[in-house]
């Protein structure tokens, strides 16, 4: 028998080899779609984890009013201030996961609102407002009177604040206002300067007129105050 004769027993052989290297390839291929989905739905779930606050996050305590909450009365000018989402900033933790941002301020700008109805009479006010590179200097005013400025520079990236002490406030009927106003920068900042951003407020009657509440003052966001 001739090399030629055996030619289509070979081929027949060959065959099922063949139909074996097709499987293979198919089961590859299915191999590297299960390995790649696997993949994706790691990388998803690792985002979301990442997204969600640590579980050492603490939440900010009862007390904490929401700057997110607290409705726009009036502006300087036409400028934005809206809630930002906070779960990508790494610096810290801020109350319910987002401040609110006040973008393209310039010095001298400003934002009034409104503060929650509370019983008439004197508050502790406490601020818990963001930092960053870019940030100003900002005062705080209460129905008209200013209280403290604070300096919304960090070196460290967008931080929360931590507590930030503005003085006591009479607080008297309905219509109590929180302004904040631009009032410079830090030699260090960046442009565009004159940004700024608050996670929340907290009232609180003095120590010396409620005698004392319990309430430990070191809780807040969790960021360490500069
Ligand atoms: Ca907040």
């Amino acid at each position: 028998m001739t090399e030629r004769e055996n030619e289509p027993a070979n081929a027949e052989r060959a065959e099922p080899y063949a139909r074996i290297l097709d499987l293979t390839e198919a089961g590859l291929w299915i191999v590297l779609l299960v390995v790649g989905v696997l993949v994706a739905l790691a990388v998803i779930r690792d985002g979301e984890t990442r997204h969600r606050p640590s579980p050492s996050a603490k939440p900010a305590p009862g007390g904490l009013i929401e700057a997110e909450d607290l409705q726009v009365i009036s502006k300087s000018r036409d400028f934005s201030f809206w809630e930002q989402d906070s779960s990508g900033f790494t610096g810290g933790y801020w109350s319910k996961n987002s401040h609110m941002f006040a973008h393209g301020t310039q010095q001298g700008d400003w934002i009034e609102l409104r503060l929650p109805e509370l019983e008439p009479g004197r508050y502790s006010l406490q601020l818990f407002m963001t930092k960053a590179a870019d940030y100003g200097i900002v005062a705080v005013f209460v129905n008209n009177t200013r209280l403290e400025a604070f300096d919304l520079w960090s070196g460290r990236g967008v931080v929360p604040s931590g507590k930030l002490d503005a003085g006591e406030v009479e607080l008297v009927g309905r219509k109590n206002t929180l302004r904040l106003a631009v009032e410079g920068k830090n030699p260090n900042a960046a442009p565009p300067y004159y940004q700024f951003g608050i996670d929340g407020i907290r009232l609180r009657k003095p120590r010396s007129v409620s005698g004392g509440d319990g309430e430990s003052d070191a809780e807040g966001t969790s960021a360490e105050p500069e």
